[in-house]
């Protein structure tokens, strides 16, 4: 295969809006490159990018796919990411790996939250930035709205380099404001077209777009802008040396137009990107250690130099194995080599080294800095991993995922298969860092969490088909938790007489509910106190104030053991108490019968039984959540967090978006993430967190009470 300097690479992550042409994009140039013969479609699940059984019933992508052509003598490597936000890690894996972000943004929907996380991340790379606005032909779109509103989002540096002649059905133009031409494309999708001078009609808007570039592009360069000032006008040489500096140093982003199901604006794009946007020797590293030091290592750039790779994906593939894709960011690599995972200190030998579009790979002899592409059969190396020559020793800092916002509690359809899911799940996570499971002991529950619940749809679909085994998602349990609103005073008598020796403990307790800061009443003399943090959040406050030695000082955390054990298992519903003070004032003891067995059941019964009297309650768990949803969404997204007991707490404008704040319960989120995708046609997307417990609506305590009748057993001596 034909080797390429860095300098004639190209890496474009193709990120933004869902289903905004992406994949179409990449389609069309893989067809106009003649990489392929016949250009797939999505609604026939004929891409070469979505090939995976899920994206083609879904038609949506899911996975990254890295795919390749050459344009112009240059290789173009175009990351082709899903839109969609559940699958929000593979966008950033892809930005990783890419030396461009090319943010989509179809002109029908307009920018969406898809195309908000593309230029976060982008930022977060530090990597240039263009835009590609589709579907000018969509009788519903409306391309400049589309247009002002990335603008207004990303302010002036977003800068038009294109528009289309014409929209609607008959769309076939796009004015060309840098080299000021009317480029009209073939409609037999050969993505040709043909050059000449724009007409009058559009003269005057694209020489005023054509006056906006050549001023962004000389902005930040004071020379040009004297040369400009006094020519008032710059050389074809000069606005191109221009543009690609201002490009790689992300103070001007590109605005082109597309409409990829109909291959126009394809080429000229990759024309352009040929021309002026960064190779891989432009792209700002990224921040990297030497582990053995800690110390921080700026990787030299060098194509010559050791290698160091960054693994942004790996996935199994039932036709191809254990598939692990990298980018070189430093040196070559060549089959046979032996590198060092620096993330785990294992030697791992590169046997062949491929390079794919889709589900078709190819052999390679060399991979050169910046280059991509994919190694099988690793022993030990992951997603984030970096590994690099022995004498390089380097991690480079890890690609961020986001935290999950959907759980589920798992079942297994079938008895024994426990083993086999947990090493499945184990290696799904490993695959996909946004997706994660755990075993909850206070549930005794598996939960699986990840983007959305279409992500985890995926996730339980992988299971089956890579390691054979069904789950059922169910809601997770709710860690409800108990406490008390009142007060109230209790004595519990343990006694026994069974043969030999008998069994005796008596406790007197006070209980109250504990809130920091507080004290006891006066009555009560503190002897000795202690704060426990309990396991599942909240405290026990415990107070000795035994006078008179009624109970022996070696009694006392016995008392105290038994009280967790019932907190532990919850009084009314099965659920953990939290926040309760103890005092522990009186009792009586045995000269031969009592021992720490007896005052630990004392404890524990005696606990119970003041709770009972102190006005049990449930409380629920609260989480703060911020939703980032169009403005036309707003009233349905806000509307439907009332009816989810929701108290918004902030709103600010983003752009075009809203970002509500809000506290919702725990019990109201399940499968919010599918419910917000669908009140905005897939353009919304949130955050969440854990904010605090509250007290729960009684008609909602109650039937939860009623529920946990079936499981909860009462507590006995
Ligand atoms: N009208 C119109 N539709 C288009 C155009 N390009 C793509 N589409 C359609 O838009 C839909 C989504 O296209 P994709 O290429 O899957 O978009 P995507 O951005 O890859 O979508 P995700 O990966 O799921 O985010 C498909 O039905 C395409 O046929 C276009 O230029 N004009
Ligand atoms: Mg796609």
């Amino acid at each position: 295969m034909k080797e390429y300097t860095s300098n004639a690479l190209r890496n474009l992550a193709l990120v933004g809006n869902g289903g905004a042409g992406k994949t179409s994009f990449a389609e069309a140039a893989l067809f106009s490159a003649k990489e392929i013969s016949r250009m797939g479609g999505i609604a026939d699940g004929s891409t070469v990018s979505d090939y995976h059984p899920d994206e083609i019933l879904r038609h949506i992508s899911i996975n990254l796919s890295p795919l390749h052509c050459e344009w112009g003598g240059i290789k173009f490597n175009l990351l082709d990411a899903p839109g969609f936000p559940d699958f929000t890690g593979e966008v950033n894996c892809a930005l990783r790996a890419g030396d461009t972000a090319v943010i989509f943004a179809d002109c029908v929907a307009g920018p969406s939250t898809g195309a908000d996380i593309a230029w976060n991340g982008a930022e977060h790379e530090k990597i240039a930035a263009a835009f590609v606005v589709t579907k000018p032909d969509a009788p519903a779109g409306n391309y400049d709205r589309a247009v002002a509103q990335l603008q207004d989002m990303y302010g002036h540096g977003v800068t038009v380099v294109q528009f289309p002649a014409n929209t609607g059905e008959s769309f076939n133009g796009i004015v060309d404001v840098l080299r000021m031409k009317l480029l009209t494309f073939s409609t037999d999708k050969s993505g040709a077209f043909t050059e000449e001078d724009i007409p009058a009609a559009l003269k005057e808007k694209a020489d005023a777009l054509h006056q906006t570039l050549v001023e962004n592009i000389a902005e930040s360069d004071e020379e040009m802008m004297n040369v400009f000032f006094e020519k008032g006008s710059l050389t074809e040489e000069e606005l191109a040396i221009g543009l690609r500096r201002e490009i790689a140093a992300r103070a001007l982003f590109p605005l082109m137009c597309a409409a990829p199901v109909l291959n126009i604006g394809v080429t000229s794009f990759l024309t352009f990107a040929e021309r002026y946007f960064p190779s891989p020797l432009d792209r700002p590293v990224p921040a990297a250690k030497n582990p053995n030091t800690g110390v921080d290592v700026t990787i030299p750039q060098n194509p010559n130099g050791e290698q160091a790779l960054c693994i942004f994906k790996t996935v199994s593939e039932s036709h191809l194995g254990e598939l692990t894709f990298f980018r070189v960011f430093n040196g070559a690599v060549t089959p046979g080599a032996d590198l060092v995972n620096f993330s785990n200190g294992k030697t791992e030998r590169i046997n062949q080294i491929y390079v794919l579009n889709g589900k078709t790979r190819k052999e390679t002899s060399k991979l050169i800095l910046g280059d991509i592409g994919a190694v099988v059969k690793l022993k030990d190396t992951h997603t984030n991993n970096t590994l690099a020559a022995k004498t390089f020793p380097v991690t480079i800092v890890p690609i961020p995922f986001p935290i999950p916002v959907a759980d589920a509690a798992i079942i297994s359809k079938s008895k024994g298969d426990e083993e086999k899911i947990a090493t499945g799940l184990h290696a799904l996570h490993e695959e996909d860092p946004t997706f994660h499971m755990h075993v909850d002991s206070e549930a005794h529950q598996t939960i699986i969490s990840g983007q959305g619940e279409q992500h985890l749809d995926v996730i339980v679909k992988r299971l089956k088909e890579k390691y054979g085994v069904e789950v059922e998602m169910k809601p997770p349990r709710i860690p409800y938790r108990e406490a008390i609103r009142g007060r109230a005073k209790n004595s519990y008598r343990h006694k026994k007489q069974s043969g030999g020796a008998g069994q005796f403990a008596e406790v007197h307790f006070y209980v109250e509910p504990y809130k920091p800061n507080t004290a006891p009443p006066a009555e009560y003399h503190v002897r000795t106190e202690e704060l426990i943090d309990l396991p599942w959040t909240g405290t026990l406050h415990f107070i000795n104030s035994i006078v008179g030695g009624a109970i022996d000082a070696k009694f006392i955390p016995a008392v105290k053991k038994g009280i967790l054990e019932s907190m532990g298992r919850g009084v009314i519903a099965g659920y953990p108490v939290s926040d309760v003070r103890v005092i522990l004032f009186d009792g009586m003891m045995h000269p031969v019968d009592s021992n720490e067995n007896a005052f630990r059941t004392a404890g524990r019964m005696c606990f119970r039984n003041a709770v009972l009297e102190a006005k049990p309650l449930l409380m629920e768990p609260i989480y703060e959540i911020e939703v980032t949803v169009p403005e036309e969404n707003m009233g349905d997204v806000m509307g439907d967090l009332s009816g989810k007991r929701g108290k918004i707490s902030g709103m600010n404008a983003n752009g075009h978006f809203q970002v509500i704040n809000a506290h919702v319960p725990l019990a109201e989120l399940y499968q919010y993430s599918a419910r917000l995708r669908s009140q905005t046609q897939g353009r919304g997307a949130f955050s969440r967190s854990f904010y605090r417990y509250e007290e729960m609506p009684k008609e909602i305590e109650t039937k939860v009470l009623e529920l946990s009748k079936m499981t909860h057993v009462e507590e006995v001596e």
